[in-house]
């Protein structure tokens, strides 16, 4: 039983949360993938899915999402609890009310994925990433399609400038050598999930990891390389090596919520060069003294780059704001300040 717990990626972490005998009579089982009404689970058991029971009521976190290990009785399949996560990675859904929406639990490794075409955009790519500096999981950029461009230096290079030492893995995505190296993340047990826009080929790289063609893709608009939206189910699938992928819907965009560490993480140049400036509530505009301004003077900081920075502040202050806050700031800027860039 253990051994199949294991290849599921349970570990110390969740077994210790495991304290009396009422816990013991439970099964605990990890979450595979999420349906309207049905969660689909896999444990030692014949449990295969589970009723959520938690109903509409809490926060979004007191919710299963995919990844997550959940506590359940046997008889009924009702679930007893969610274990602990180990990590947790959500977002500000789209559309007007604002609500979090989970993404996946329990994530050993992220694969940022972007594709080597028109739709490639840093600024997205750094969102990504701030995500994972947040939640604190290792983040491995993907860039796909290299047979498709003349042009992969300039777009790796674009990629690794984001951060130092980031790790930026190159494939063209069919391609079984191609991937080959990216199963060094998807060992037995461990869980990597991937995101990205729609049509950069998370589900190709699953297929080609896999060596299968079990999962539906489907070719990108040729106006504008933007994806069809294709997968619309957040699911693992099952390495042969042991591995997990957690294959995710394309995301039109990564709104962040409770992510200033992130943030900052990512952008410590910014926040290292400000703690210079002469006033330290300065916005780096014009202010005397700015030790941001003088750092974007002599290049060591692009003007682009500050841009970003301000924008993802504005809208990180506001998507983690509370309803009052955010109706004054509302009142102040006359329109929504975490708008989509
Ligand atoms: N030439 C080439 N085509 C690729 C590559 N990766 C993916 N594709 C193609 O791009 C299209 C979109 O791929 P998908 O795997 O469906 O993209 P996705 O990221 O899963 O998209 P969503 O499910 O909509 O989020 C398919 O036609 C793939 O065959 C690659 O590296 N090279
Ligand atoms: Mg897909
Ligand atoms: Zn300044």
């Amino acid at each position: 039983m253990d051994d199949i717990l294991d290849d599921l990626g349970w570990r110390p972490f969740f077994k210790a949360q495991i304290s009396d005998d009422d816990d013991r009579a439970c099964h605990p089982v990890r979450v595979m993938a999420v349906h309207r009404g049905k969660t689909v689970v896999a444990g030692a058991g014949a449990i295969d899915h589970v009723v959520p029971v938690i109903g509409e009521s809490g926060t979004a976190e007191d919710h299963p999402t995919v990844g997550d290990w959940l506590l359940v009785e046997p008889e009924t399949a009702q679930i007893r609890r969610i274990l602990q996560r180990e990590n947790l990675f959500k977002r500000r859904a789209p559309g007007p009310d604002q609500k979090t929406q989970l993404i996946a639990a329990n994530v050993d490794t992220l694969f940022i994925v972007a594709s080597c075409n028109q739709d490639f955009s840093v600024a997205r790519l750094e969102r990504y990433l701030i995500l994972a500096r947040e939640v604190g999981v290792e983040p491995i950029v993907v860039l796909t399609k290299t047979d498709l461009t003349d042009r992969l230096d300039m777009f790796v290079a674009e990629a690794r400038d984001l951060q130092p030492g980031l790790v930026v893995e190159a494939v063209d995505a069919r391609d079984r050598d191609s991937v080959a190296r990216l199963a060094a993340w998807c060992g037995k047990g461990q869980t990597v999930a991937l995101l990205g826009s729609s049509g950069v080929g998370k589900s190709t790289l699953v297929n080609t990891l896999r060596g299968s063609t079990s999962i539906a893709t489907q070719a990108i608009r040729q106006a504008d390389d933007t994806g069809r939206h294709t997968t619309t189910v957040r699911e693992m699938h099952r390495l042969d090596q042991g591995g997990w992928l957690l294959d995710t819907p394309g995301m039109r965009e990564l709104q962040l919520t409770q992510a200033a560490s992130g943030l900052a993480d990512v952008f410590d140049d910014i926040v290292t060069a400000a703690q210079d400036c002469r006033f330290n509530n300065c916005a780096h505009l014009t202010e005397p003294n700015c030790a941001v301004q003088a750092a974007i003077a002599d290049g060591r900081i692009t003007a682009t780059r500050l841009d970003r920075w301000r924008k993802l502040v504005a809208e990180e202050a506001y998507n983690s704001a509370d309803p009052a806050e955010r109706r004054a700031l509302d009142r102040i800027s006359g329109t929504v300040a975490g708008k989509r860039q």
